[in-house]
Parts: structure tokens; C-alpha cells; sequence
């Protein structure tokens, strides 16, 4: 699989071509008549409630001379959100989630108590923050055990506008092979923190920021398609877009970052991904950090049922068994030809299985995006 191109996309995010796209984004999700793409639509037919709403695929953006992105907000620079991300005890997450998975004989799979105990430890951290996480339980067919399982997603807000919902999002499931640290403890530590460090600045989100911890991915994405599926039309256009968290912290990884504008490989990620995808390069960048560019591939990970629903999606991601090309190496450093992560899948998928530095990196971009995002409109936009 080439999951992503490696190409530099160093860019200096230019001060007054903000908000134009965002604007159209919230503007979209709020419409009456359904989202509007932020290029020019085809009709977009929405049926009746019992099913979900089926959009037309969004055409591919054309490439845009000036890039808008998402202005910061000023106490959340790119470099100060950086700074604030590098001090945060990210580690400590993961090293809860490797003792679940040890005392729970070596995962934390969908419908083992491995799973549970890690749910009550991300509901835990949660409530300390004083979020009010929920389950959204649902059931599917265990095909190897050939058994009717329950699980369940978990969902935590922030106040702020639910008809601009912002739905950041990583699977807490890992394989039944191994605890999956990395696979995706990972993404599960970066939003934990993101949500500690948002309800800690006591920033007021002007729009709802919904963490949602998929169950289930590791089966077949069934958390994520379960909550899109479960969205009626109304919620489903107020989704303002989805950021999706799987695998940060690679141990020979690389600053993957979803191609939501198709430049790279031509893919029809819903109208506003670009707007996510520049977003998250301006925060590299501001902090003098290489990316590369990550294809949006189909199922696989939890960005693929917000696609599908037309919802505009973005992420982040380190890399998995793909091996590290002779050009990677030279923008991120590591091993040429070694696979971006050895213990994909695996039982060394262990606390000792995380680049921390990246795990860091990653967790700021996230914290920068989110509340980029859930700030908009702003009216000292330039
Ligand atoms: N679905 C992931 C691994 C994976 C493969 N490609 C991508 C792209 C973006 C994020 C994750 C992935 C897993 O959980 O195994
Ligand atoms: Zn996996
Ligand atoms: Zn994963």
C-alpha cells in the first residue's frame, strides 16, 4: 500500500487569508437545506429520515492560489500550543493502558474486559476534567467467535454550538493480538489531553466539541460508521467536520497529514477537508516541522464513514507497516526501508513502541486544530 506521497509541504501560513472557507464551513453546516460544499455543489438530494442523508460525492477541489486556513486564536498560537503540548504527561495515558492490557491477558479488543477497563480510564480522565462522558452502546456479529457482541463508543462535549459540531475522533479498541499502544493509545492520549488542556485554558468553545472514542474499529469501523449511521439529517449537517486520531506516535514514523484537498492524490475527500488540511500544515510549519502528505484510504480508519456521510474529515497519522522510503528519511529521520511501525498488530505494540516526540507533536496539532476550529467565526479574522 502507499498510503502517502512524501513530498515537503513546508508553507508560511499567510496572515489575511483566513476565514473565507471557514466561514462557509460553519455557514454550510448550519443551512436549513443541508450543507454547502465550499466548491460549487451538484444538487444534493437528502432522503427521508429513516435513512442517512446520501450526499453527492464532493467534486475535487481545484487547487486554490491562496490557501485559507483557520486563523489561531491568540492565546493558542502554533508555537505556544507546541510549547504547552511538550510540558503535558501524554506517557502517562499509555502506561494505564498497557497495564489494562497486561492484567487483562495482553489487549484491550472490542468486548474484553481489556476494553472495558480501558473505557472506565478514558471516562475517568474525562470526568476529572469535568466532562460528562456518555456510551453509545451497539451490538455486532463476532465472525471468529461466531457470537452476538456488545460494545460501545464514548462520547464527551464541550459547551458551545451543537449546530457546529466538531467531532474529534480515534478508535480505543486494539486488536486481540496485542495492547496497541501505539495502534491507537496513541490518538486515545492526544485527545484525552486536548480535552484536559482545553477545559484547563478555560477556553469557551463558540462550537461544540465532541470527543468520541470509536469502539470497534479494529473489527471492521463499525464505532464510528455505528454513530454516523445513527445521526438524523439534522445532526448530520451540523457536523461541521471530523478530525480522526489513529496511530501518532510511530516508533520509525513520519508527520502524515490527510490530503483534504486532493493535491497529492486526487482523492474526493468531502468540500471543507482542504480547509483542515491547511490548518494542520500551519501548525507545522509555525513550528518549523516537516509533513508529508497522507492518502485518504478507503476503510481504513474511522475518517471513512464521515466521508461517506459527506462530512468534511481531516487527521493526523505516523504511518504503519509501510516502510520508510530513502526521501522520508530524509525529512523525518529514522530507518530507510524499515517499517514505519514494527509492531503493527503486534504483542510489541508496548509502551516501548512510541517516537514520544512525535506523539507530542501530533497531540499539539491536534489541541491547535480543534480549537481553530471551534472558535470560528472570528471577528478579528484578517
Ligand atoms: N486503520 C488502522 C491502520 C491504518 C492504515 N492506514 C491508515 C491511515 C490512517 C490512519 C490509520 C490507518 C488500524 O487501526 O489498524
Ligand atoms: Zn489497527
Ligand atoms: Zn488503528
Amino acid at each position: 500500500m502507499n498510503a502517502f506521497r512524501s513530498t515537503r509541504r513546508y508553507r508560511i501560513p499567510m496572515a489575511g487569508t483566513i476565514i473565507a472557507a471557514a466561514a462557509l464551513l460553519m455557514a454550510a453546516c448550519s443551512s436549513p437545506a443541508g450543507r454547502v460544499p465550499l466548491e460549487a455543489p451538484p444538487a444534493v438530494t437528502i432522503p427521508a429520515q429513516e435513512s442517512p442523508p446520501q450526499r453527492q460525492p464532493a467534486t475535487p477541489p481545484v487547487s486554490t492560489p491562496a490557501p485559507e486556513t483557520v486563523k489561531p486564536v491568540p492565546e493558542a498560537r502554533a508555537t505556544q500550543v507546541h510549547a504547552a503540548f511538550a510540558k503535558r504527561n501524554l506517557m502517562k495515558h499509555l502506561q494505564a493502558l498497557q497495564e489494562i492490557a497486561d492484567e487483562a491477558g495482553g489487549n484491550r479488543a472490542s468486548g474484553t474486559r481489556g476494553y472495558e477497563a480501558s473505557a472506565r480510564y478514558v471516562e475517568e480522565q474525562l470526568r476529572a476534567a469535568g466532562y460528562k462522558p456518555v456510551r453509545q452502546v451497539f451490538t455486532y456479529w463476532d465472525e471468529d467467535r461466531e457470537v452476538d457482541t456488545e460494545t460501545f463508543n464514548i462520547l464527551a462535549d464541550t459547551a458551545g454550538s451543537a449546530e457546529h459540531t466538531i467531532v474529534v475522533g480515534g478508535h480505543l479498541d486494539s486488536v486481540r493480538r496485542g495492547p496497541g499502544i501505539n495502534d491507537n493509545g496513541s490518538g486515545v492520549a492526544a485527545m484525552i489531553e486536548t480535552a484536559r488542556w482545553m477545559a484547563e485554558t478555560g477556553i469557551q468553545p463558540k462550537n461544540r466539541v465532541r470527543f468520541a472514542f470509536w469502539g470497534a474499529e479494529e473489527v471492521d469501523l463499525l464505532g464510528s460508521q455505528h454513530y454516523v449511521d445513527s445521526l438524523s439529517n439534522k445532526e448530520n449537517t451540523e457536523t461541521m467536520l471530523n478530525l480522526n486520531l489513529d496511530m501518532v506516535a510511530s516508533p520509525n514514523g513520519g508527520r502524515f497529514v490527510h490530503d483534504g484537498d486532493g493535491s497529492s492524490f486526487g482523492d474526493a475527500a468531502p468540500a471543507g477537508s482542504d480547509v483542515i488540511e491547511r490548518t494542520f500544515l500551519d501548525y507545522f510549519a509555525e513550528n518549523g516541522l516537516a509533513t508529508a502528505p497522507a492518502e485518504f484510504e478507503k476503510g481504513d480508519s474511522d475518517y471513512d464513514a464521515f466521508m461517506k456521510a459527506g462530512i468534511p474529515t481531516g487527521g493526523l497519522f505516523t504511518g504503519d507497516e509501510d516502510e520508510k522510503t530513502a526521501q522520508q528519511v530524509e525529512e523525518f529521520g529514522g530507518t530507510e526501508n524499515g517499517e514505519h511501525d514494527p509492531c503493527y498488530h503486534r504483542a510489541c505494540d508496548d509502551t516501548s513502541n512510541i517516537d514520544r516526540q512525535l506523539l507530542h507533536d501530533m497531540a499539539g496539532a491536534l489541541g491547535y486544530v480543534t480549537v481553530a476550529f471551534a472558535m470560528l467565526p472570528r471577528a478579528d479574522s484578517e
